[in-house]
Parts: C-alpha cells; structure tokens; sequence
C-alpha cells in the first residue's frame, strides 16, 4: 500500500468527524441590554464601627441573567454580599457567594433583604464621604461606582 493511497483511506474514514467539527454550534441570540445600579449608598456608622451596610437598586434590562461575583470597597478589608433571613423567628445575615439579577428584575438592597457589608474600615467615614466601589459581573466589564455615606437612604 503506498503512502497516498492509504492517506485518502484515512481521509475518508476521518471526513465524517471533519464534518462534525466545522458544524457550528446552533448561534444564539445576541445578548443585550445591562443591569444599572441606583440610588447607591451608605449607612454611616458610629465613631468606632467595624463594619457598614451598603445599598443598591440593581435594575436589569438585560436579556440574560446577570451575577454579581464579587464586590471590593477601596479602604475596607472585606466587602460581602448578605442576604438577611428568618431563622427560627430571628432576622439572620448569611453571607452569599453570589447575587443573582434575572432579565427584567429590579431589585432594591435593604437590611431585611439583600445588602452588603463594608468591613474592617482602614480610615474612618463621615456623612458626606464617598467610598469607592467596584462590582464585579460575571462576563462583564467591572462597574465602578461611588457609595455615598449618608444618614438615610437617599430620595
Ligand atoms: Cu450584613
């Protein structure tokens, strides 16, 4: 058996699994749209807070949904995501790994839902301050974003 003859026995055997690879996968649609964050802010704490809450409205009108992975405040050791629940009757933070935002779904940070929580403060923060915040989705681009310290949540 020459060497070209048994090259074109090879090409044959191989052309059905050459076909499969060059099929391309079924395209799906193009995904559009985002998620905004609103009405960001901070609770300011006392003169010796270790830790502060942090809310957001995250408002989707993305076509798929949107994870928030990770998020870290400049001048904070840690920053969480919590999610206060029930348990046996006692409002009780859990630390999430993530935060989910389906397509279309708004929703507000409070203490008695979702939240997050600036802790272990390198400086201390005034009313009025402005802490820096980078939220990072998963397949995005990081948002940057300034979480005022106020009293009350802003109007
Ligand atoms: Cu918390």
């Amino acid at each position: 058996m020459n060497f070209s003859l048994l090259l074109s026995i090879l090409v044959i055997f191989l052309q059905p699994f050459l076909l499969l690879a060059e099929e391309s996968p079924t395209p799906k649609p193009a995904a559009s749209g985002s998620v905004v964050i609103e009405h960001a802010w901070v609770e300011a704490g006392g003169e010796d807070a270790i830790m502060l809450s942090g809310f957001a409205t995250l408002k989707s009108d993305a076509s798929e949904q949107w994870v928030l992975k990770q998020v870290t405040a400049r001048y904070f050791r840690v920053t969480m995501i919590h999610r206060t629940v029930l348990q046996e009757g006692e409002p009780r933070m859990v630390l999430q790994s993530s935060l989910n935002v389906r397509p279309g779904e708004i929703i507000k940070m409070n203490k008695q839902g979702y939240h997050l929580m600036f802790v272990g403060p390198r400086k201390k923060f005034k009313v009025g301050d402005k802490i820096r915040v980078v939220m990072q989705f998963e397949n995005h681009a990081a948002v940057n974003i300034n979480f005022p310290v106020l009293k009350k949540a802003p109007e």
